[in-house]
């Protein structure tokens, strides 16, 4: 039944693309394209469509998730994946599901960019009978409108950073001493920012004398965690530490402080925390300008195999599924624990 509606679907969408490729082409093409419609539509025949909405392209934490979800839907894999970039715009998070529930694909998997506003997109799509599996980030909508979800526990990591901030005062003798603190958030309303404000808050709120002086959405890029961390610079000359809600952020606040004349990390004065623990955070506490990094695992590509495998032979899978996580700071051997990652 899936896959009678995927075959129409694709059939659909392979005409729309035959009909555009055409409008320039010589006639003397078109017997060539219609052959290459037969081959495509029985290239596919067995091939499970994923219609995939990604959020974007704005950190290299996302590279990394696309590149896992990519290479683990493959036609050798048994798979035919339309991948969508959303730009980081929640309309076009609608436009690709729409589009998917045209396109007739048998999954729909979801990254949502923000938690709310999902529910008449996914109404849409339960009513096609199109299973939505979310990765990375949540939707706040009834449990019925998708089938699970697999990402990171975002309170977790926020308080994890938390504590080990709290650890490395106490190591310093600055248990006591007040803590003026700054935050880069990341894209308001979105899983990550929230549990990982949420999460770190909790700490915080432990300590009369930790002060949290501002928190700035800076969208996870690297551009904005410069820009909103100059502008703190200007206004806070007594910053001790920078809890950023990723990397990027992170490498963007470096290079504010270093070029207000100011210094950061183990060895500087002012103190930073991030976020995923991709490589190039590994780089940045190599070279001394980060002090931790609390790991977000974006490689969700083989579990999404797993589940749509386990979903296409009639069987169940947990609604709520997460990833395992640790994190890294410049007391350790960087050097000989980034051999064994992927990202
Ligand atoms: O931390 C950030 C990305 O939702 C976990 O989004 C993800 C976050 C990740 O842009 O780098």
């Amino acid at each position: 039944m899936n896959h009678i509606r995927r075959m129409r679907g694709l059939a659909v969408s392979f005409g729309v693309l035959l009909l555009l490729a055409g409008c320039g082409a010589k006639k003397t093409e078109e017997p060539e394209a219609s052959a290459q419609q037969q081959f495509e539509t029985e290239m596919n025949e067995n091939l499970i469509a994923v219609g995939f909405s990604q959020v974007g392209a704005e950190s290299d934490w996302r590279a990394a998730n696309t590149e896992s979800i990519q290479s683990a839907l493959t036609p050798e894999n048994g798979f035919y994946l339309i991948y969508e970039d959303a730009q980081q715009k929640q309309e076009n998070q609608f436009k690709a599901i729409r589009n998917f529930i045209l396109q007739e694909v048998d999954y729909i998997v979801l990254s949502p960019i923000v938690e709310n506003g999902w529910d008449t997109v996914l109404q849409e799509a339960k009513d096609a009978g199109i299973p939505v599996i979310l990765v990375d980030r949540k939707a706040q909508v009834p449990e019925d409108l998708y089938t699970c979800w697999i990402g990171a526990d975002f309170e977790s990591e926020g308080r994890r950073a938390g504590e080990w901030l709290e650890q490395y005062l106490e190591d310093q003798g600055r248990e006591d001493e007040e803590i003026n603190i700054v935050t880069l958030q990341g894209t308001l309303d979105s899983s990550a920012q929230l549990g990982r404000t949420k999460g770190f808050g909790e700490v915080l709120a432990e300590h009369d004398n930790w002060k949290m002086l501002e928190m700035r959405d800076a969208d996870f890029t690297q551009a904005k965690g410069q820009e909103v961390m100059e502008s703190l610079l200007q206004k806070y000359d007594d910053i001790d530490v920078v809890v950023s809600e990723n990397d990027n952020m992170a490498f963007g606040a470096v290079d504010a402080i270093q070029e207000a004349g100011g210094s950061c990390g183990p060895d500087g004065d002012i103190t930073i925390l991030s976020f995923d623990a991709v490589s190039a955070a590994f780089d940045a506490m190599m070279a001394g300008e980060i002090n931790a990094s609390f790991e977000c695992n974006p490689l969700h590509g083989p579990k999404l195999q797993e589940i749509i495998g386990t979903l296409e032979s009639g069987g169940t899978v947990d609604k709520i599924q997460y990833m395992e996580e640790t994190y890294f700071d410049t007391d350790m051997d960087l050097e000989e624990l980034r051999k064994s990652r992927a990202y």
